[in-house]
């Protein structure tokens, strides 16, 4: 049986999360904080990062590498990499442009766009900078088809899921405006089709769940 550990709050854990429900694949989830110094945990997840998970062979970390790992361990699960290598390629590369030129750049707002902390005005400017060239420049690998990769749902979709709205959320609370849509990027109705899918609706409930009860913890210990 897998576990995957991580917080229900992690877009990366989500993603995983969702790959795992869409493929039916059994698991069970431990709750594992981010930034932990616990030997257990950085001997599966070095940077202490989330999610990572741990299986009879040993443990993951990474997202995509356990995605990827989940893909082939489970061939007989619903694919969601296309069978074609060139297409599978196509799908990582999405990933790649989603994690790395949008998401990790806008990262750097989230201390202060969604948890009361302080962001340099240089990384306001520099954010404000980057972001809009590597937004176009996704826009024209995305296919939107209504998938991101065509027209059916893969890997990118959990990828993309979890955090074109994170992306869209951070910009628009540093600069009032939330570069994505304002830079062609069409995300709510994309949001609101993956968001449907079941497997979909029930990670949310449960982040939903765990955003609720961090909130009654941290006003019952002020
Ligand atoms: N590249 C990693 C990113 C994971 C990541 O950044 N997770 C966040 C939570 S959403 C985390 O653990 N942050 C704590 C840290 O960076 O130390 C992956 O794909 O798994």
């Amino acid at each position: 049986m897998i576990t995957l550990c991580g917080i229900p709050l992690s877009n990366y854990y989500n993603k995983v999360k969702l790959a795992l429900l869409e493929k039916g694949i059994p698991f069970d989830e431990a709750y594992v904080k981010t930034h932990s110094h616990d030997e257990a945990v950085l001997s599966a997840s070095p940077l202490g990062k989330v999610p990572f998970i741990r299986t009879p062979q040993g443990a993951l970390c990474e997202s995509q590498v356990i995605n990827d790992y989940l893909e082939a361990a489970y061939p007989d699960t619903p694919r969601l990499m296309p069978a074609d290598p060139f297409q599978a390629a196509k799908v990582r590369e999405l990933i790649t442009y989603v994690e790395l030129h949008l998401e990790l750049v806008a990262r750097e707002l989230y201390a202060e766009a969604f948890f009361g902390g302080q962001v340099s005005d240089g990384t306001k400017k520099r954010v404000a900078r980057v972001l809009p060239e590597n937004i176009a420049a996704f826009r024209r690998l995305a296919k939107f088809g209504p998938y991101l990769a065509g027209d059916t749902f893969t890997m990118a979709d959990c990828a993309g899921w979890v955090s074109l709205p994170l992306v869209a959320m951070a910009t628009k609370a540093i600069y009032g405006e939330d570069l994505l849509a304002a830079g062609g990027v069409d995300w709510k109705p994309y949001a609101k089709l993956i968001g449907e899918r079941p497997h979909a609706v029930k990670v949310a409930a449960d982040r939903k769940a765990d955003q609720q009860a961090s909130l009654a913890a941290n006003r019952a210990s002020s």
